[in-house]
Protein backbone atom coordinates (compact mmCIF):
# COMPACT_ATOMS: atom_id res chain seq x y z
CA UNK A 1 0.00 0.00 0.00
CA UNK A 2 1.23 3.54 -0.76
CA UNK A 3 1.87 5.73 1.60
CA UNK A 4 -0.13 9.27 1.50
CA UNK A 5 2.99 10.77 2.02
CA UNK A 6 3.88 9.11 -1.23
CA UNK A 7 0.88 9.89 -2.83
CA UNK A 8 1.14 13.71 -2.52
CA UNK A 9 5.10 13.66 -3.18
CA UNK A 10 4.20 11.75 -6.36
CA UNK A 11 1.92 14.33 -7.54
CA UNK A 12 4.13 17.07 -6.49
CA UNK A 13 6.67 15.66 -8.93
CA UNK A 14 3.96 14.82 -11.56
CA UNK A 15 3.48 18.46 -11.70
CA UNK A 16 7.22 19.14 -12.42
CA UNK A 17 6.76 16.25 -15.51
CA UNK A 18 8.78 14.02 -13.59
CA UNK A 19 7.39 10.47 -12.82
CA UNK A 20 8.26 9.22 -9.47
CA UNK A 21 7.68 5.26 -10.09
CA UNK A 22 9.79 5.61 -13.12
CA UNK A 23 13.07 6.83 -10.79
CA UNK A 24 12.77 4.44 -8.37
CA UNK A 25 12.32 1.55 -10.89
CA UNK A 26 15.55 3.01 -12.22
CA UNK A 27 16.97 3.27 -9.14
CA UNK A 28 16.42 0.02 -8.41
CA UNK A 29 18.74 -1.41 -11.50
CA UNK A 30 21.52 0.32 -10.44
CA UNK A 31 24.27 -1.73 -8.32
CA UNK A 32 27.06 0.08 -5.71
CA UNK A 33 30.01 -2.27 -5.52
CA UNK A 34 30.34 -2.03 -1.34
CA UNK A 35 34.15 -1.94 -0.31
CA UNK A 36 34.91 -5.24 1.86
CA UNK A 37 37.63 -2.76 3.66
CA UNK A 38 35.38 -0.50 5.44
CA UNK A 39 34.78 -3.83 7.28
CA UNK A 40 37.77 -4.07 9.18
CA UNK A 41 40.59 -1.09 9.01
CA UNK A 42 41.81 -1.77 5.29
CA UNK A 43 43.65 -5.09 7.32
CA UNK A 44 42.75 -8.26 5.52
CA UNK A 45 43.15 -11.63 6.47
CA UNK A 46 46.71 -12.95 5.34
CA UNK A 47 48.81 -14.06 8.01
CA UNK A 48 51.67 -11.96 7.19
CA UNK A 49 51.47 -8.06 7.75
CA UNK A 50 53.50 -4.86 6.52
CA UNK A 51 52.46 -0.74 6.01
CA UNK A 52 49.73 -0.08 4.34
CA UNK A 53 52.05 2.39 2.08
CA UNK A 54 50.75 4.99 -0.48
CA UNK A 55 48.85 6.45 2.51
CA UNK A 56 46.00 4.78 2.89
CA UNK A 57 44.89 5.26 7.07
CA UNK A 58 42.26 3.94 8.94
CA UNK A 59 41.95 6.38 12.00
CA UNK A 60 39.95 4.76 15.02
CA UNK A 61 39.66 1.93 16.81
CA UNK A 62 35.80 2.04 17.38
CA UNK A 63 35.01 -1.73 18.88
CA UNK A 64 33.44 -4.50 16.62
CA UNK A 65 35.89 -4.98 13.78
CA UNK A 66 35.41 -8.14 11.35
CA UNK A 67 39.19 -10.24 12.80
CA UNK A 68 38.00 -13.03 10.15
CA UNK A 69 35.85 -13.68 7.11
CA UNK A 70 32.62 -14.96 8.65
CA UNK A 71 32.38 -12.11 11.12
CA UNK A 72 33.05 -9.60 7.96
CA UNK A 73 30.48 -11.78 6.00
CA UNK A 74 28.09 -11.43 8.99
CA UNK A 75 28.69 -7.69 9.19
CA UNK A 76 28.13 -7.14 5.87
CA UNK A 77 24.70 -9.61 5.87
CA UNK A 78 23.10 -6.91 8.11
CA UNK A 79 24.37 -4.09 5.91
CA UNK A 80 22.98 -5.52 2.63
CA UNK A 81 19.47 -6.20 4.80
CA UNK A 82 19.91 -2.38 5.66
CA UNK A 83 20.21 -1.11 1.81
CA UNK A 84 17.04 -1.40 -0.68
CA UNK A 85 17.98 -3.40 -4.14
CA UNK A 86 20.68 -5.86 -4.89
CA UNK A 87 24.40 -4.91 -4.69
CA UNK A 88 28.13 -5.87 -5.36
CA UNK A 89 31.13 -6.47 -2.78
CA UNK A 90 34.33 -5.39 -3.44
CA UNK A 91 37.17 -7.37 -2.35
CA UNK A 92 40.50 -7.25 -2.10
CA UNK A 93 43.21 -9.63 -2.79
CA UNK A 94 44.23 -9.54 1.05
CA UNK A 95 40.78 -10.92 2.24
CA UNK A 96 41.31 -14.43 0.99
CA UNK A 97 39.84 -17.19 3.02
CA UNK A 98 41.84 -20.23 3.65
CA UNK A 99 43.87 -22.05 6.21
CA UNK A 100 46.54 -21.77 3.66
CA UNK A 101 49.26 -18.99 3.76
CA UNK A 102 50.12 -18.18 0.05
CA UNK A 103 52.42 -15.21 -0.74
CA UNK A 104 50.68 -12.26 -2.71
CA UNK A 105 52.11 -14.35 -5.75
CA UNK A 106 50.73 -17.76 -5.11
CA UNK A 107 47.16 -16.40 -4.40
CA UNK A 108 44.54 -18.76 -6.37
CA UNK A 109 40.29 -18.79 -7.08
CA UNK A 110 40.32 -21.73 -4.53
CA UNK A 111 41.80 -19.42 -1.64
CA UNK A 112 38.01 -16.86 -2.27
CA UNK A 113 35.38 -19.92 -2.79
CA UNK A 114 34.16 -19.11 0.23
CA UNK A 115 33.46 -15.37 -1.03
CA UNK A 116 31.94 -16.74 -4.36
CA UNK A 117 29.62 -18.94 -2.54
CA UNK A 118 28.21 -16.40 -0.16
CA UNK A 119 28.09 -14.00 -3.34
CA UNK A 120 25.66 -16.58 -5.39
CA UNK A 121 23.66 -17.64 -1.96
CA UNK A 122 22.93 -13.65 -1.69
CA UNK A 123 22.32 -12.73 -4.98
CA UNK A 124 25.56 -10.48 -5.09
CA UNK A 125 27.95 -9.31 -7.56
CA UNK A 126 31.80 -9.24 -6.85
CA UNK A 127 34.77 -7.22 -7.99
CA UNK A 128 38.39 -7.36 -7.04
CA UNK A 129 41.17 -5.87 -6.48
CA UNK A 130 45.49 -6.60 -6.25
CA UNK A 131 46.59 -5.54 -3.12
CA UNK A 132 49.87 -4.05 -4.02
CA UNK A 133 50.44 -2.78 -0.78
CA UNK A 134 50.84 -3.68 3.29
CA UNK A 135 53.65 -6.79 2.36
CA UNK A 136 57.28 -6.60 3.06
CA UNK A 137 57.86 -5.92 -1.17
CA UNK A 138 55.83 -2.61 -0.84
CA UNK A 139 57.79 -0.96 1.88
CA UNK A 140 59.46 1.61 -0.41
CA UNK A 141 56.38 2.26 -2.11
CA UNK A 142 57.39 0.91 -4.93
CA UNK A 143 55.70 -1.98 -6.96
CA UNK A 144 55.40 -2.29 -10.62
CA UNK A 145 57.75 0.66 -11.03
CA UNK A 146 60.52 -0.27 -8.62
CA UNK A 147 64.05 -0.26 -10.54
CA UNK A 148 64.63 -4.20 -9.09
CA UNK A 149 62.84 -6.62 -12.01
CA UNK A 150 62.81 -9.46 -9.30
CA UNK A 151 60.53 -7.06 -7.58
CA UNK A 152 58.39 -6.11 -10.31
CA UNK A 153 57.74 -9.48 -11.46
CA UNK A 154 56.98 -10.52 -7.97
CA UNK A 155 54.07 -7.86 -7.89
CA UNK A 156 53.30 -8.79 -11.62
CA UNK A 157 52.48 -12.25 -10.88
CA UNK A 158 50.35 -10.85 -8.12
CA UNK A 159 48.31 -8.81 -10.59
CA UNK A 160 48.27 -11.67 -12.94
CA UNK A 161 46.92 -14.16 -10.54
CA UNK A 162 44.13 -11.20 -9.61
CA UNK A 163 43.16 -10.80 -13.22
CA UNK A 164 42.53 -14.77 -13.47
CA UNK A 165 41.17 -14.97 -9.98
CA UNK A 166 38.24 -12.36 -11.26
CA UNK A 167 37.55 -13.38 -13.78
CA UNK A 168 36.83 -16.61 -12.73
CA UNK A 169 34.69 -14.66 -10.21
CA UNK A 170 32.68 -13.35 -13.34
CA UNK A 171 32.24 -16.87 -15.26
CA UNK A 172 30.76 -18.30 -11.79
CA UNK A 173 28.34 -15.40 -10.95
CA UNK A 174 27.39 -14.45 -14.34
CA UNK A 175 28.43 -11.04 -14.37
CA UNK A 176 32.02 -9.41 -15.35
CA UNK A 177 33.90 -8.80 -12.54
CA UNK A 178 36.04 -4.98 -12.14
CA UNK A 179 39.63 -5.83 -10.80
CA UNK A 180 40.92 -2.06 -10.38
CA UNK A 181 44.64 -2.22 -10.03
CA UNK A 182 46.01 0.56 -7.86
CA UNK A 183 49.77 1.07 -7.15
CA UNK A 184 51.15 3.32 -4.25
CA UNK A 185 53.84 3.42 -6.01
CA UNK A 186 55.94 7.40 -5.85
CA UNK A 187 58.44 9.39 -4.32
CA UNK A 188 58.58 11.06 -0.92
CA UNK A 189 61.25 13.67 -2.09
CA UNK A 190 61.78 15.40 -5.73
CA UNK A 191 62.77 12.81 -7.98
CA UNK A 192 65.30 12.62 -11.18
CA UNK A 193 64.08 10.04 -13.71
CA UNK A 194 60.51 10.19 -13.49
CA UNK A 195 60.32 8.93 -16.86
CA UNK A 196 62.17 5.99 -15.82
CA UNK A 197 59.30 5.02 -13.36
CA UNK A 198 56.93 5.64 -15.69
CA UNK A 199 58.52 3.65 -18.11
CA UNK A 200 58.41 0.71 -16.01
CA UNK A 201 55.19 0.67 -14.60
CA UNK A 202 53.93 1.11 -18.09
CA UNK A 203 55.82 -2.19 -19.34
CA UNK A 204 54.47 -4.09 -16.28
CA UNK A 205 50.98 -3.31 -16.66
CA UNK A 206 51.38 -4.23 -20.07
CA UNK A 207 52.90 -7.70 -18.88
CA UNK A 208 50.55 -7.89 -16.39
CA UNK A 209 47.31 -7.69 -18.96
CA UNK A 210 48.86 -8.81 -21.74
CA UNK A 211 46.26 -11.98 -22.06
CA UNK A 212 43.33 -10.80 -23.01
CA UNK A 213 39.92 -12.22 -20.93
CA UNK A 214 37.00 -11.94 -21.69
CA UNK A 215 35.05 -8.56 -21.20
CA UNK A 216 31.86 -10.54 -19.98
CA UNK A 217 33.62 -12.16 -17.02
CA UNK A 218 36.34 -9.13 -16.66
CA UNK A 219 37.27 -5.50 -16.67
CA UNK A 220 40.47 -4.22 -16.14
CA UNK A 221 40.44 -0.55 -14.16
CA UNK A 222 43.35 1.55 -13.19
CA UNK A 223 43.01 4.00 -10.46
CA UNK A 224 45.43 7.70 -10.23
CA UNK A 225 46.47 9.29 -7.76
CA UNK A 226 47.52 12.90 -6.85
CA UNK A 227 49.73 11.89 -3.73
CA UNK A 228 49.64 10.26 -0.40
CA UNK A 229 51.59 10.88 2.88
CA UNK A 230 54.96 9.20 2.22
CA UNK A 231 54.90 9.73 -1.47
CA UNK A 232 54.13 14.00 -1.28
CA UNK A 233 56.53 14.59 -4.67
CA UNK A 234 55.67 12.46 -7.33
CA UNK A 235 52.67 9.50 -7.80
CA UNK A 236 54.24 7.07 -10.42
CA UNK A 237 50.46 6.45 -11.67
CA UNK A 238 49.39 9.85 -12.03
CA UNK A 239 46.05 11.19 -13.82
CA UNK A 240 47.65 11.99 -16.86
CA UNK A 241 49.77 8.45 -16.74
CA UNK A 242 46.21 6.39 -16.60
CA UNK A 243 43.84 8.73 -18.80
CA UNK A 244 46.39 7.83 -21.26
CA UNK A 245 46.95 4.42 -20.41
CA UNK A 246 43.01 3.66 -20.33
CA UNK A 247 42.47 5.36 -23.71
CA UNK A 248 45.59 3.75 -25.50
CA UNK A 249 44.92 0.07 -23.99
CA UNK A 250 41.24 0.28 -23.87
CA UNK A 251 40.64 -0.24 -20.13
CA UNK A 252 38.39 1.23 -17.97
CA UNK A 253 39.48 4.27 -15.94
CA UNK A 254 38.84 4.49 -11.95
CA UNK A 255 38.56 8.18 -10.92
CA UNK A 256 38.31 8.48 -6.58
CA UNK A 257 37.13 11.29 -5.49
CA UNK A 258 39.98 11.90 -3.10
CA UNK A 259 42.47 11.42 -5.42
CA UNK A 260 42.52 15.15 -6.89
CA UNK A 261 43.52 18.46 -5.80
CA UNK A 262 40.78 19.36 -3.35
CA UNK A 263 39.37 22.26 -5.61
CA UNK A 264 38.80 20.05 -8.26
CA UNK A 265 35.42 18.97 -9.11
CA UNK A 266 35.32 15.03 -10.10
CA UNK A 267 31.95 15.36 -11.54
CA UNK A 268 33.25 17.91 -14.28
CA UNK A 269 35.93 15.03 -15.42
CA UNK A 270 33.33 12.59 -16.15
CA UNK A 271 31.91 14.18 -19.18
CA UNK A 272 34.91 14.43 -20.37
CA UNK A 273 36.64 11.08 -19.69
CA UNK A 274 33.94 9.66 -21.48
CA UNK A 275 34.61 11.13 -24.50
CA UNK A 276 37.67 8.87 -24.99
CA UNK A 277 37.38 5.83 -22.14
CA UNK A 278 34.41 3.22 -22.61
CA UNK A 279 34.22 2.39 -19.17
CA UNK A 280 34.54 4.22 -15.84
CA UNK A 281 34.85 3.07 -12.30
CA UNK A 282 34.07 5.51 -9.40
CA UNK A 283 35.73 5.42 -6.33
CA UNK A 284 32.95 7.42 -4.43
CA UNK A 285 34.70 8.78 -1.75
CA UNK A 286 35.17 11.96 0.78
CA UNK A 287 38.71 13.54 1.04
CA UNK A 288 38.91 16.18 4.40
CA UNK A 289 41.58 18.35 3.20
CA UNK A 290 43.65 15.45 1.62
CA UNK A 291 42.48 12.10 0.87
CA UNK A 292 41.51 11.04 4.40
CA UNK A 293 38.43 8.72 2.75
CA UNK A 294 35.64 9.89 4.66
CA UNK A 295 32.06 8.46 5.21
CA UNK A 296 30.12 9.82 1.74
CA UNK A 297 27.82 12.58 3.06
CA UNK A 298 25.03 13.25 0.69
CA UNK A 299 26.64 16.71 0.04
CA UNK A 300 26.94 18.94 -2.98
CA UNK A 301 30.01 17.17 -4.41
CA UNK A 302 28.03 13.65 -4.21
CA UNK A 303 25.23 14.91 -5.72
CA UNK A 304 26.67 16.77 -8.13
CA UNK A 305 28.28 13.42 -8.89
CA UNK A 306 24.96 11.57 -9.49
CA UNK A 307 23.91 14.15 -11.50
CA UNK A 308 26.35 14.02 -13.90
CA UNK A 309 26.15 10.51 -14.30
CA UNK A 310 22.27 10.58 -14.53
CA UNK A 311 22.58 13.78 -17.26
CA UNK A 312 25.33 12.34 -19.21
CA UNK A 313 23.41 9.23 -19.51
CA UNK A 314 26.91 7.94 -18.21
CA UNK A 315 25.80 4.29 -15.95
CA UNK A 316 25.54 1.93 -18.32
CA UNK A 317 28.89 2.14 -18.33
CA UNK A 318 30.17 3.23 -14.95
CA UNK A 319 30.58 1.36 -12.14
CA UNK A 320 29.97 2.76 -9.08
CA UNK A 321 32.32 1.49 -6.18
CA UNK A 322 32.73 3.40 -3.12
CA UNK A 323 35.85 3.49 -1.28
CA UNK A 324 35.70 5.01 2.52
CA UNK A 325 37.27 4.07 5.75
CA UNK A 326 36.14 5.52 9.33
CA UNK A 327 37.48 2.70 12.10
CA UNK A 328 36.16 6.01 14.78
CA UNK A 329 32.06 4.96 14.13
CA UNK A 330 30.01 1.72 13.72
CA UNK A 331 31.73 0.38 10.46
CA UNK A 332 28.68 -1.50 9.77
CA UNK A 333 26.55 1.73 10.10
CA UNK A 334 29.34 3.25 7.83
CA UNK A 335 28.70 1.34 4.96
CA UNK A 336 24.71 1.51 5.64
CA UNK A 337 25.04 5.20 5.19
CA UNK A 338 26.96 5.48 2.83
CA UNK A 339 25.49 3.54 0.30
CA UNK A 340 22.51 4.88 1.16
CA UNK A 341 23.38 8.26 0.45
CA UNK A 342 25.34 7.35 -2.71
CA UNK A 343 21.71 5.48 -3.50
CA UNK A 344 20.08 9.10 -2.54
CA UNK A 345 22.21 11.14 -4.62
CA UNK A 346 20.84 9.19 -7.50
CA UNK A 347 17.73 9.08 -7.08
CA UNK A 348 17.46 13.35 -6.62
CA UNK A 349 18.88 13.19 -9.82
CA UNK A 350 16.24 10.73 -11.48
CA UNK A 351 13.76 13.32 -9.60
CA UNK A 352 15.10 16.97 -10.99
CA UNK A 353 13.21 18.01 -14.51
CA UNK A 354 16.21 17.35 -16.68
CA UNK A 355 14.22 18.49 -19.94
CA UNK A 356 13.24 21.56 -18.58
CA UNK A 357 16.78 21.76 -17.52
CA UNK A 358 18.54 21.22 -20.30
CA UNK A 359 16.14 22.90 -22.80
CA UNK A 360 16.64 26.39 -20.63
CA UNK A 361 20.81 25.92 -20.88
CA UNK A 362 20.34 25.37 -24.64
CA UNK A 363 18.46 28.24 -25.08
CA UNK A 364 20.78 30.52 -22.82
CA UNK A 365 17.72 30.98 -20.69
CA UNK A 366 20.12 30.97 -17.43
CA UNK A 367 17.48 32.91 -15.40
CA UNK A 368 14.89 29.58 -15.91
CA UNK A 369 17.65 27.14 -14.84
CA UNK A 370 18.59 29.06 -12.26
CA UNK A 371 14.73 29.21 -10.62
CA UNK A 372 14.42 25.68 -11.62
CA UNK A 373 17.44 24.25 -9.99
CA UNK A 374 16.85 25.93 -6.67
CA UNK A 375 12.90 25.60 -6.58
CA UNK A 376 13.49 22.15 -7.71
CA UNK A 377 15.82 21.64 -4.24
CA UNK A 378 12.33 22.04 -1.63
CA UNK A 379 10.61 19.17 -3.54
CA UNK A 380 9.29 16.26 -0.84
CA UNK A 381 12.75 14.13 -2.00
CA UNK A 382 12.79 12.48 1.32
CA UNK A 383 9.13 10.65 1.08
CA UNK A 384 10.30 9.21 -2.59
CA UNK A 385 13.44 8.05 -0.52
CA UNK A 386 10.62 6.53 2.08
CA UNK A 387 8.31 4.57 -0.13
CA UNK A 388 11.65 2.74 -1.83
CA UNK A 389 12.98 1.52 1.54
CA UNK A 390 9.19 0.97 2.37
CA UNK A 391 8.97 -1.47 -1.03
CA UNK A 392 12.17 -2.58 -0.13
CA UNK A 393 11.24 -3.20 3.44
CA UNK A 394 14.45 -1.85 4.67
CA UNK A 395 13.85 0.70 7.68
CA UNK A 396 14.07 4.58 7.47
CA UNK A 397 14.90 7.38 9.96
CA UNK A 398 14.30 6.00 13.82
CA UNK A 399 14.00 2.72 12.64
CA UNK A 400 17.59 2.83 11.06
CA UNK A 401 18.73 4.28 14.03
CA UNK A 402 17.49 1.60 16.16
CA UNK A 403 18.78 -1.41 14.20
CA UNK A 404 22.36 0.25 13.50
CA UNK A 405 22.63 0.62 17.10
CA UNK A 406 21.53 -2.72 17.72
CA UNK A 407 23.70 -4.42 15.67
CA UNK A 408 26.73 -2.61 16.90
CA UNK A 409 26.03 -3.37 20.47
CA UNK A 410 26.07 -7.22 19.23
CA UNK A 411 29.74 -6.51 17.95
CA UNK A 412 31.18 -4.65 20.16
CA UNK A 413 32.01 -7.14 22.76
CA UNK A 414 34.43 -8.61 19.90
CA UNK A 415 37.97 -8.58 21.18
C1 LIG B 1 44.17 4.33 -2.28
C2 LIG B 1 43.14 3.99 -3.29
C3 LIG B 1 42.68 2.57 -3.30
C4 LIG B 1 42.46 2.00 -1.91
C5 LIG B 1 41.85 0.64 -1.90
C6 LIG B 1 41.92 0.00 -0.57
O1 LIG B 1 44.40 5.66 -2.15
O2 LIG B 1 42.05 4.84 -3.16
O3 LIG B 1 41.53 2.46 -4.06
O4 LIG B 1 41.71 2.85 -1.11
O5 LIG B 1 42.42 -0.13 -2.89
ZN1 LIG C 1 40.33 4.37 -4.38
Amino acid sequence: MMSKDYDSARAQFADWGVDTDAALATLSTIPISVHCWQGDDVRGFEKRSGTSGGGIQATGNHPGRARNPDELRADLDFAFAQIPGKHRLNLHACYLDTHESPDRDQIAYHHFTPWVDWAKDKGLGLDFNPTFFAHAKADDNLTLSHPDAGIRDFWIEHGKRCREIAAQMGRELGTAAVNNIWVPDGSKDTPVDRMAARRRLETSLDTMMADKLPKSELIDAVESKLFGIGVESMTVGSHEFYLGYAIRKGTALCLDMGHFHPTESVADKLSSVALSVEDILLHVSRPVRWDSDHVILLNDDLIAMAQELVFADLLPRTRIGLDFFDATISRTAAWVIGVRNMQKALLRAFLLPQDKLKAAENALDFTTRLILTEEARDLPFAAIWAEHCNRASVPVGQGLLAKLQGYQDRVAARG
